[in-house]
């Protein structure tokens, strides 16, 4: 028997409301609700337009359910091993082509940006999906404050790179660490882009990312880069990892398309995690269903070339 938890019931955002109010009524201890999520804290944000009709997953399954190989292969591994991780103090590294490089301490980064959450679609390259309710950031308020130069076109992020806080480094030593993505500056600037430092109402559990990771809607899920400390802007594409890994397998651009298969594996649709047992297969949108939104991104782009 599954053990039925609290956000397999309310999605997370109701249950806060729920919380305040009887917190005005009655003063209610709840913790016990808490008690799989007990050291994690819960963050301020506001409400944002940003957000998908559709059944959130549940934080259960978001949060056991990850792709993060710094902490292994399996996805039940970065929830196994990804607490060791020492996530504070925390610091980015900006430069490049920018008139304002630094090395900025994450709490001095959060002070001037406006938290939002954001309910959207994730969708892995791999062909299953969730929905999440993030807590984060715009990266283009970041990306303002470092002032890019006139030529900077691209920006080029680096994960941690610390094995003895990341034993799956050891355990793939073959793999070309540290983990490396990019986005073109303006896909950067898009203001659906997001820096997420929370989801689910609290910060972000270290196996989905602590305390920083990128979240680009419209993209598989692998250009969502977790634990981030260094960001470049740069004049020429920079190298993503799995690119490096599989050239023929997983472009620069890939943007979600269902009319584009994966070498080995269709792409037209995809697999709710968390949704039930007897939850079948959902068709996977254009852009991840942002297609409105950044299709103008990509004009005069031949997409199905464009994985
Ligand atoms: N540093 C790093 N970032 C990463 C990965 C990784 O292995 N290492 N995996 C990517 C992949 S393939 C996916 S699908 C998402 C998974 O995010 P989630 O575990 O929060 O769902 O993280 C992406 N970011
Ligand atoms: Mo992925």
């Amino acid at each position: 028997m599954h053990k039925l938890t609290y956000s397999q019931v309310t999605p997370k955002a109701d249950f806060l409301n729920r919380r305040q109010l009887m917190a005005g009524v009655a003063g209610l201890g709840l913790a016990p609700v808490f008690a799989g999520h007990a050291s994690a804290k819960t963050l301020e944000f506001t409400k944002s337009e940003y957000k998908v009709d559709a059944q959130t997953t549940p934080q259960e399954a978001a949060t056991t359910y990850n792709n993060y190989y710094e902490y292994g292969t399996g996805k039940g591994d970065p929830a196994k091993y990804a607490d060791v991780l020492t996530t504070d103090p925390w610091s980015v590294e900006i430069g490049g082509l920018v008139n304002n490089p630094g090395n900025f301490a994450l709490e001095d980064i959060l002070k001037d940006v406006t938290m939002e959450e954001r309910i959207y679609r994730f969708r892995c390259v791999e062909a299953w999906s969730m929905v999440v309710p993030w807590i984060g950031f715009q990266l283009s308020d970041l990306i303002a404050k470092a002032d890019p130069m006139g030529d900077a076109k691209f920006v080029a992020f680096e994960t941690l790179h610390r094995p003895d806080e990341m034993p799956g480094i050891g355990w793939n030593s073959r793999f070309p660490w540290p983990y490396v993505e990019g986005l073109r500056l303006d896909e950067a600037m898009h203001p659906l882009t997001l820096m997420a430092t929370g989801m689910y109402g609290e910060e972000l559990p270290n196996q989905n990312g602590a305390p920083l990771r990128l979240v680009v809607p419209w993209k598989y899920g692998f250009k969502s880069i977790k634990s981030i400390v260094k960001i470049t802007l740069t004049d020429k594409e920079p190298p993503t990892t799995w690119n490096r890994i599989a050239d023929r397998e997983y472009g620069f651009y890939s943007n979600v398309n269902p009319e584009v298969d994966h070498p080995r594996w269709s792409q037209a649709s995809e697999r709710p995690i968390g949704a039930g047992l007897f939850a079948g297969r959902i068709p996977t949108l254009k852009f991840n269903g942002y297609e409105e939104d950044v299709a103008g991104l990509y004009a005069g782009m031949d997409l199905r070339k464009n994985f």
